[in-house]
């Protein structure tokens, strides 16, 4: 039995999700309420001492790390090849995983800046703390206390912002030569990548589709493929995620503002 410890809004166990689908394997979804803070809960961190998702489990085994479980998910079951045959393509698979992976900091930056920050905020203060009071490490708690009362400064979204934008110049670039990140055959990095460029963050970011046409080409691919209802339509935000959506998209993104 496969069971994957998910969350909607979140890229990393997105990545994983369509992988299953590709691989047309049947899983349970386990999901952890973020917005509860479930995830620095005692049950979830005895999986992922890290409280991150996404967490898998097969049977006995169990996972964490996005690529990690990729790769896992690659080596122990059955379906169509993710990985290229070709020995370079398949180093360049792994590059673009390094990279996805380097550039998910940003990506985590703006996430928090645009939807994550203002959906805890929209919460009475009396209520934050009761959440945060009920965490069984009071040090994390103050450390997300902490957090979610300081503003993520401008030049670090700024930053940010810069690094997608530039991995995105190095995926557009690959695009206008080949169909796929790694050449012709479809991999790993393609299903890693869609989550970050799939983003309701781009509601807000200065519209950059019209500015990449091979990474628009790309989208339009990745989006025509059966794993991406599956994956991707199939776990629409929650009221509260599409509010903050709403909210970010509404002025809230600093690039909007820019
Ligand atoms: N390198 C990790 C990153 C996991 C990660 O950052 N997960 C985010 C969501 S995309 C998370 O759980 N964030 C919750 C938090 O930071 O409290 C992986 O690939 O699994």
């Amino acid at each position: 039995m496969i069971e994957l410890y998910d969350f909607e809004l979140f890229a990393s166990p997105a990545k994983v999700r369509l992988h299953l689908a590709e691989k047309g394997l049947n899983w349970t979804r386990r999901r952890v309420d973020i917005t509860n803070l479930d995830h620095k809960r005692e049950a979830y961190l005895a999986l992922n001492p890290a409280g991150l998702v996404p967490t898998l489990r097969h049977d006995e085994a169990l996972l964490v790390e996005a690529d990690v479980i990729m790769e896992y998910i690659e080596d122990t079951f059955p379906g169509p090849i993710l990985r290229p045959a070709d020995t370079y393509e398949r180093a360049w698979m792994r590059l673009w995983l390094k990279t996805i992976e380097q550039m998910h900091d940003a990506y985590s930056i703006t996430f928090q800046d645009q939807i994550a920050l203002p959906m805890h905020r929209r919460r009475h203060p009396e209520e934050r703390h009761a959440l945060l009071s009920s965490l069984p490490d009071p040090f994390e708690a103050l450390r997300i206390e902490r957090w979610m009362d300081t503003d993520i400064a401008g030049a670090d979204v700024e930053r940010a912002l810069g690094t997608i934008d530039s991995v995105f110049d190095q995926m557009e670039g690959q695009l206008a030569d080949t169909t796929w990140l790694t050449g012709e055959t479809f991999s790993l990095a393609d299903l890693a990548m869609l989550p970050y460029v799939d983003t309701p963050l781009h509601l807000v970011s200065a519209l950059w589709y019209q500015r990449k046409p091979g990474i628009a080409h790309w989208l339009a691919r990745m989006r025509a493929r059966p794993s991406y209802d599956a994956a991707i339509t199939a776990f629409p935000p929650s009221a509260e995620g599409l509010e903050a959506i709403a909210l970010a998209s509404a002025g809230g993104g600093r690039r909007a503002a820019a």
